[in-house]
């Protein structure tokens, strides 16, 4: 039998049960199914993932299944660098990305990126609060609905030698996630490349990079000790993942199930927030047990980089203009 055979008898098929009124019914029991996929960049036993898988089931079940959000983690939908443009072009209704990669589009995005500005959770939380709706503005002027958005753990980094200096990274091939990480690796004398983080490990096998800044988790995640021996907790800042939905699809929710998303959205915010911390103490142990040396910065180390963030921070002051210095100063104030 041919496929279009096939077809034809399933349409016929179709018809006579319509005509039998069987199929009206089937449609008329729970409102017709819609399902939302949504790609994600980060490995699915990361906390962001999980808890995104979470903040999933809790619309799917809050709107009783009416919309089903599915979640595809480790950029098996869309690689990371495709995420948002995705969303915001329909291709998909709902993603999730690391803000501070989209900063080469708005500066604004890369304001959790500004070196050893917001250093521990509860500097990430208040420079948040300060740029939260300033963020959401530009996102919605890219045809985005921001949901929420929950941080990485302080930022710290990798090598595959002891580090007390600057100089000591001198023509280390480094592996770059957003204009900041790049720019750390040029004014530090590093050659940069731009990797997702799903390709780190194969990155550092194969010896594309030699070092990194990131976290705790994503080392742990990419089994880093496989490739590198030290990480220095250097604490430079807490980019943030955000979770965002294409306005059209939006606008075409009822209230009532908008209210779900916002609700559930809240609950990954602050719970995501917890694992985040939770993550931390974790990962930064793990890589302890599999064999690296995790240790702070030597002073040596600290003033260096600390030169390096002042350069950076007067950099993005300049380019983020005057939104982004009531960012940085409401911060400050508070
Ligand atoms: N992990 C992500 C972004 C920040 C982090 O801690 C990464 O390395 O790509």
């Amino acid at each position: 039998m041919t496929a279009s055979t096939q077809t034809r008898r399933a349409l016929a098929y179709t018809t006579s049960l319509a005509a039998a009124g069987l199929v009206a019914t089937a449609l008329a029991g729970p409102a017709a199914a819609e399902k939302w996929d949504l790609p994600m960049a980060y490995p699915a036993s990361n906390y962001h993932t999980e808890n995104g898988g979470t903040f999933a089931a809790c619309v799917t079940k809050g709107t009783d299944g009416a919309i089903e959000i599915v979640t595809h983690p480790n950029g098996s939908l869309f690689g990371g660098a495709d995420i948002k443009r995705a969303v915001q072009t329909g291709q998909v209704p709902i993603g999730e990305r690391l803000l501070s990669a989209h900063a080469n589009e708005n500066p604004l995005f890369g304001v959790d990126s500004i070196p050893f500005l917001a250093t521990s959770f509860d500097d990430s939380v208040k420079l948040w609060d300060a740029a939260e709706p300033a963020i959401a503005e530009a996102l919605d002027e890219q045809n985005l609905v921001l949901l929420y958005t929950v941080p990485w753990p302080p930022q710290g980094m990798y090598f595959n030698k002891e580090v007390n200096s600057v100089a000591d990274m001198e023509g280390l091939k480094f592996r770059a996630y957003n204009a900041a990480t790049a720019k750390l690796a040029e004014l530090t004398g590093m050659l940069p490349v731009q990797i997702e983080a799903a390709e780190v490990p194969q990155a550092f096998a194969t010896g594309v990079a030699q070092s990194m800044v990131s976290s705790g988790a994503t080392g742990y995640d990419s089994k880093l000790w496989e490739n590198v021996s030290n990480f220095y907790e250097v604490d430079a800042w807490l980019p943030r993942n955000a979770v965002f939905v294409n306005k059209d699809s939006w606008a075409a929710l009822d209230d009532a199930t908008r209210k779900v998303f916002t609700d559930c959205a809240a609950t990954a915010e602050s719970e995501g927030l917890q694992k985040a911390k939770d993550y931390t103490t974790f990962t930064l142990e793990g890589l302890a047990e599999n064999g690296m040396k995790v240790e702070k910065p030597s002073d040596q180390l600290k003033a260096d980089l600390a030169k390096v963030g002042e350069t950076m921070t007067a950099e993005w002051l300049k380019a983020a203009g005057d939104k982004g210095k009531a960012i940085v100063d409401a911060y400050k104030a508070n």
